[in-house]
Parts: structure tokens; sequence; C-alpha cells
């Protein structure tokens, strides 16, 4: 029976960057939820009898959540809800199983490389048919439809088994458990050349990916062991816990740290690499090497066509605002299109969608390409080894390959997590104001050359974002950006993004932190970040 259940609207539910992220008490509340996804399903038309993809990372109340969210859909009038095995499934393959299935849409539980557990964070995303984030005019919507709600609708089906493969019947809806890594899988060898990674693998080069005991675990086990024949034991962290073994899920060098060091050690495999909880993020090392994001998606770009998926070639890349401008440089040499969007995988949408993208990347260590629309951390890695096994020589020496073809864009972003609110709101609007007299100013041998609030014109359907963080830009092509994060749950998170240029004739060898030393002390000093939050050095450094 489908029950009508009387609600009083969250004052606090908004989404962010990437969907609605609270802690999980917030999400136990009765009817917190179950207000959020009717809103989702109150916002959108057309879907009855349609197939909706439901995915989750496996956090702490993602298998409660799994069966709440089946039991609206069915009870709302979908009619196929397509669910991974045991709640499991990656950002990744939800985007790709509502493409191939031609879903009307994807939910996904999860707060991606936010800590879990009891404690820890919870999130909801609704993806549209076309297998992305829901742009911002859905996400409006929704968050009106959440401050309305009177009553959500919910089947009275007792529990069904997410553990077993298989069909169940709820209300008019079939829900068909699947294995989450099957049709992804698929997809991944129609972009990739198999037989030649695994040729490389049988060379024997090593790796070891960490999958920070978060979603990827079984795609990489499936994948990279099983497929490609990397030696058993290279996937460590593999199985997917409610609280993610205690750490963040978050591939970084601060924490990722183990792999991390283990890449900078003399025991280091050929190649590492790191997702998130969710699966969309990647982090790339060599053995002596880290990679950072921006140049990844810059050298993935200039290398792409050795993957059958790219053979052709790329139509654009398009990058997050605070993400380096080394793919402009590889774009250019290319001739081929290159733009700059807001943070947030859904301003990537438009563009692949128009086919003026097919390549797009975030410093957020996230990287992906038109077979999806979300970011895609195990097709980064797969990208990745393509290109070593083409070219065969270390990952260091792609790497720096690359900085003498194209130069180096230093890069480096520090997060100040947890601030007081005001302190931040604070401080971005004294920065707002800066920006019209900054012009023209000399702090040492740095000269500001133009600064600006970022503002984003879609050239597909002209709609436009604003207010999407403070571009200090120098002459000579340094750069300071500042935002608020718009993923946090505690306080505030302000990011500083730091970018120095140096040509390929210069020295391309340098510590980062050291060469943007008096870039970093610039941006405290003119966000008085000491100040105004108390803060002497950011909590995470990338
Ligand atoms: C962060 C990153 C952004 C990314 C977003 C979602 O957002 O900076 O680039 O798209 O997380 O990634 P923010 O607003 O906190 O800076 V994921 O992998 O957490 O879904
Ligand atoms: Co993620």
């Amino acid at each position: 029976m489908i029950r009508t259940v009387a609600t009083k609207p969250f004052p606090d539910q908004k989404p962010g960057t990437s969907g609605l992220r609270k802690k999980v008490p917030v999400f136990q509340q009765p009817g917190y939820l179950e207000n959020f996804i009717q809103s989702i399903f109150d916002s959108l038309e057309g879907f009855a009898g349609k197939a909706l993809v439901v995915g989750g990372d496996g956090r702490y109340f993602n298998r409660e959540a799994i069966q709440i969210v089946a039991k609206i859909a069915a009870a709302n009038g979908f009619g196929r809800i397509v669910i991974g095995k045991g709640g499991i499934m990656s950002t990744p393959a939800v985007s790709a199983l509502i493409r191939h299935l031609g879903a009307f849409g994807g939910i996904i539980l999860s707060a991606s490389h936010n800590p879990g557990g009891p404690d820890g964070d919870f999130g909801v995303k609704y993806n549209i048919s076309a297998g992305g984030p829901a742009p911002e005019s859905i996400t409006e919507a929704i968050f009106a439809r959440t401050k309305q709600i009177e009553a959500y609708k919910i089947s009275d089906a007792p529990d069904f088994d997410i553990d077993r493969l298989g069909l169940v019947e709820i209300e008019n809806a079939t829900i068909e458990i699947v294995d989450p890594v099957t049709q992804y899988l698929e997809l991944m060898k129609t972009l990739f050349d198999f037989a030649a990674i695994r040729a490389l693998f049988a060379s024997g080069f090593t790796m070891r990916f960490d999958a920070l005991h978060a979603v990827t675990g079984p795609y990489a086990h499936a994948i990279f062991e099983n497929e490609l024949g990397a030696a058993a034991g290279s996937v460590v962290n593999g199985t997917p816990l409610p609280d993610f073994g205690g750490h963040h899920p978050d591939p970084n060098p601060t924490y990722a740290k183990d792999l991390y060091d283990l890449m900078l050690s003399a025991a280091a495999p050929d190649f590492g690499a790191a997702s998130d909880g969710d699966g969309d993020r990647n982090m790339i090392l060599g053995r002596g090497i880290y990679v950072t994001p921006s140049d990844s998606l810059a050298i993935l770009a200039a290398n792409a066509r050795v993957a059958p998926g790219y053979a052709n070639g790329l139509a654009g890349v398009a990058r997050s605002m605070p993400t380096s401008a080394a793919s402009d440089r590889v774009a250019e040499k290319l001739g081929i299109r290159h733009y700059e969007t807001p943070t947030g995988w859904k301003f990537f949408g438009n563009l692949l969608d128009a086919g003026l993208a097919t390549f797009c990347g975030e410093e957020s260590f996230g990287t992906g390409s038109n077979h999806i629309r979300e970011k895609d951390g195990i097709w980064a890695v797969l990208l990745w080894l393509s290109i070593l096994a083409n070219r065969r020589i270390p990952a260091i020496d792609v790497v720096r390959d690359h900085w003498r073809s194209y130069g180096r864009n230093y890069y480096t972003r520090h997060d100040y997590d947890e601030i007081d609110l005001k302190a931040a709101g604070g401080l971005m609007e004294a920065l707002g104001e800066a920006i019209t007299t900054l012009p023209g100013k000399s702090f040492g041998a740095l000269k500001v050359e133009a600064a600006d609030d970022f503002e984003y014109h879609d050239p597909v359907d002209g709609s436009i974002a604003d207010h999407q963080g403070i571009r200090v830009m120098f002459e000579g092509g340094s750069r300071i950006v500042y935002r608020l994060s718009g993923t946090g749950t505690v306080g505030a998170t302000l990011r500083l993004y730091i970018e120095r240029y140096e040509p390929p004739t210069g020295d391309l060898e340098e510590d980062t932190q050291a060469t943007l030393a008096d870039l970093i002390a610039l941006s405290r000093e003119l966000a008085g970040i000491e100040a105004r939050t108390g803060r002497k050095a950011p909590s995470v450094i990338t």
C-alpha cells in the first residue's frame, strides 16, 4: 500500500556544490531524507513508469537510505528501480548506467570525499537523464520545494534484500538488484585497449591502487587485478566499509598518505593511484612523483589518442576556474577549444552534451570525459595506464616531458577547514570589495593585472552563474583564487588556489611550496586570514 505521510519542512535542505550533505544524525531525523527525496520527485515531471538508478558509496546509513529511496520512488510512480548489489554503485557507474538504460535519472547516496560513520557525513545527489548532476535550475527548484513540502508518499512494503541479484516487485515498480561493476566494465572496454594494458602488466609493471575502503574496491579488483592482470594485492583497502576505516576517503597527499609516502620511497611500485568515497576522484602518482590533478588533466589531454576511445582526438578541454591553466596550453597547441567553468561537475554537462568538450577536469582530483557525465576515478587510472603501456617510459618521465614541451604550472591549494561561518563571510566580502582597488597595485615583484569575482556565462544555454570565486591575476600569469567550499558540513571551509607559470626553458624542478612562497604569503595577507580566522596555517595542502 502507498501511504501519504504528513511532514514539516526542514529549512536547511539547500544542495551545495554536489548535492545535499549533512551529518548522519541530521539525515536520520524522521522525515529528513524522505522530505528531500519527495522534493526531488515533486520538482520533476514525466517519470511515471520510467527507470531510476540508485547507487551509494556504502557509507553508514546507505543501506537504510536505499530502502527509503526505493519505496518513495515506487510510491511516486517510477516503473523500474535499478540498484547496485549491497547498495553499492560508484558515481561514475551510476552515470554510465543511467545513460545505458535510457533511465529517467538517478539518485546517488554519497557525501563523496567527506568522512563517514555514525558521526560522519551523508549525502544525496540527483542526476538527470543525460547522466550528470542536476543543473542549478533543478537544484534550486528542489530547494524551493523542501521549504513548502507537506507530505511524502511511501510504499509500506517490507524491506527487500539488497544483497541478492534479481527482481522484487513493490507497488507497480520492479526493483532490480544488479552487479554494480558489469556495465561499467563493458563501457571501459570500449574506450581502452585492455590487451595493451594487460601486456604492460605482463612485462612486470607494478602498481598500487588504494580504494581507501570506499566504493572503488570492487571495481578495482575486477578491472586491475582480474581483467588486466595486475598482481593480486595491487589493490589495497578494497573492501567498502561504512566508516571507511575511520579515515577521510579523500585521495590526496594528506588523506592517502600511506600511498603517497610509498610512491616517494625506494620501495615504490611503478604506478600508484587512489580514489574517493564515491569513485569519481583520482590521485595519480608515479615512482618518485606526485602528479597534480591539473597537470594530470593536461597530460591526459595531450596523450589522449593512445586510447581507442579518443583515437580521433578531442573536441575540446574544459576545466573548472580554480584548476591550473596547464590544460589550456595543451588545447591551444592542439588547436581545440578550451573552457573555464565554475567549480562542480554540473557545469560541464552542457559542454559535453553539445560536443564542445571531450575531456573535463577539476583541481580537486576530478577528471573525466564525454563517456559519462561525471568525473571518473577508474577511467583516469585506465587512461594513465594506456599512456604508460603505449610509451613504455616511467610516469615521472611522462610528466617531465610534458613540462619540457608546455612549461609547468606550479600549483597548490590551501584549505582552511571548519572556520567560523561569519569570519569566512566577512573575509569573502572584503575581498569582493578589494577587487576594484587591487588592479595596478604592486606587492614586491608581483603586480596585479586584474581582479574579479568569477562569473560564468554558459555558452550552450546562456545561463549565468555568478559569485563563483575571487580571482587575483598578476602580470606574467600568476594567480590567486579564493572561494568557500560548498560541500563541507561544519562551519566554513576557505579554499585558496595558487598558481605560477614557468616556461619550458625555465626551472622545472623546483619545490612547489618553496617556489610559490611569495604568492602564498601574499594570499594570506590580502585576505587577512590570520586576523579574521585566527588560523596561522592551512589544515590541508594539496
Ligand atoms: C569540492 C571540489 C569540487 C568538486 C566537489 C564535489 O567542492 O572543490 O571541485 O566538484 O567537491 O566533488 P567544494 O565546493 O567543497 O570546493 V566530490 O568527489 O566530493 O562529489
Ligand atoms: Co566524489
